[in-house]
């Protein structure tokens, strides 16, 4: 008889927590997350599987808590996805970026190597790691060079997961995830920003939308495609590190153009650049070569760029409508 795997995922009420949770229910896990206390509850994107999963309340900056979530849900895997995961924030609030999303990481791997060595660890690394890009596309073996407290942050974050792997033997994976997205993904991030001002426009509830840097490129996939990744990275026989990406990358203008053009509309005539949403660094431009995971992990990435567009505009716009004016 074989026993039901248990998995704890931090950050459960984000957007990558909720795929995961739903991925790892499928294929009949016992699912843990951990939540923070808050005066009003998060968990929107986790509400219809509210009854499927065990919640835990803990914070990455308390490292008793994270020990004692570890010891109660005793999982065979953790998934290490809460962070202060917005880059404009961090240059706001470095210190407290480094706090959640650098040392929080280590406080995750202090609680797993304490209550359970054996328990599989998967952090959520990023390519904002890449920043200033040496090369492209970017691979596993590209040195970093980020641009943002957060960039730093997630570095931090990946070299101590790899530290932590080498010292003491801990199945510890890093996942250097570029964008992915969904009807999900958070409202302040460019593509949900832009989808939802789309929906907004087409029902007469906005008239503009202030952008900023138009020419950033990104490498953008979907987000229920990513989080394949991150549990067929915990399932090989030996941990290691894995760059996701589709391995094309568009600019926020074409995003524009593809998302205002579903609605029928033109983006031209909405969109406003605003001087205040330019970031003290940005990052240019992204493109990631998965193919390292593509051959290790059998991974590819199922979403078009063009239908992940249209999928978070027309979800928005069925949002939207149900909306009170
Ligand atoms: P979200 O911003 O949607 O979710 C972040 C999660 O972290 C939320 O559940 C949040 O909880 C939780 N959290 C934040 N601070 C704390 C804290 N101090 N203690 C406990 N929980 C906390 O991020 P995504 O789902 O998009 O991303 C998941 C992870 O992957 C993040 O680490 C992100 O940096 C990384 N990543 C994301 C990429 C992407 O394109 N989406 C690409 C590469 C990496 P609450 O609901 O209470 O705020
Ligand atoms: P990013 O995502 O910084 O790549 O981090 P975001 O969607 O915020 O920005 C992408 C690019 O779009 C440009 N941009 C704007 N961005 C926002 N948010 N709002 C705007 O109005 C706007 N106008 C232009 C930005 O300058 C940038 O170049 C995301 C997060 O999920 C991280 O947690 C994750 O690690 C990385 O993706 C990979």
């Amino acid at each position: 008889m074989t026993t039901q795997r248990r998995a704890l995922i931090t950050g459960i009420t984000g957007q990558d927590g909720a795929y995961l949770a739903r991925f790892l229910l499928e294929r009949d896990y016992e699912v843990h997350g951990v939540v923070r206390r808050s005066s009003t509850e998060t968990f929107e994107r986790i509400v219809a599987i509210r009854d499927q999963i065990q919640l835990h309340q803990a914070d990455l900056l308390d490292q008793l808590s994270l020990v004692r979530v570890v010891e109660k849900s005793q999982p065979h895997e953790v998934y290490n996805l809460a962070a202060q995961s917005f880059v404009p924030t961090s240059f706001e609030q470095p210190l407290l970026t480094g706090e959640f999303t650098a040392l929080g990481v280590t406080r995750m791997l202090e609680a797993v190597r304490l209550v359970d060595p054996a328990i599989r660890f998967y952090q959520a690394s990023s390519s904002e790691m890449f920043g200033k890009v040496q090369e492209e596309p970017q691979t596993e073996r590209t040195p970093f060079w980020p641009r943002s407290p957060y960039g730093v942050a997630k570095a931090y974050g990946h070299w101590i997961t790899v530290n932590y792997r080498e010292s003491y033997d801990l199945f510890a994976c890093s996942g250097i995830l570029f964008n992915h997205e969904s009807p999900w993904r958070g409202k302040e991030f460019v593509t949900r920003k832009i989808s939802d001002a789309v929906a907004r426009i087409k029902l007469s509830r906005q008239s503009r939308l202030k952008l900023g840097n138009l020419d950033a490129q990104r490498d953008w996939g979907f987000a229920g495609d990513y989080v394949r990744a991150m549990w067929l990275m915990l399932q090989q026989d030996v941990p290691d590190d894995f760059v996701i990406a589709t391995g094309v990358k568009h600019s926020v203008r074409e995003f524009c153009e593809i998302a205002f053009g579903h609605a029928g509309l033109q983006w031209e005539d909405h969109v406003e650049v605003d001087q205040a949403l330019i970031r003290p660094a940005d990052v240019n431009t992204l493109c990631g070569d998965a193919t390292k995971a593509k051959q290790q992990l059998g991974w590819e990435p199922e979403a078009s760029f063009a239908e992940l567009v249209r999928r978070m505009v027309d979800a928005d716009l069925e949002r939207v409508a149900k909306e009170s004016p």
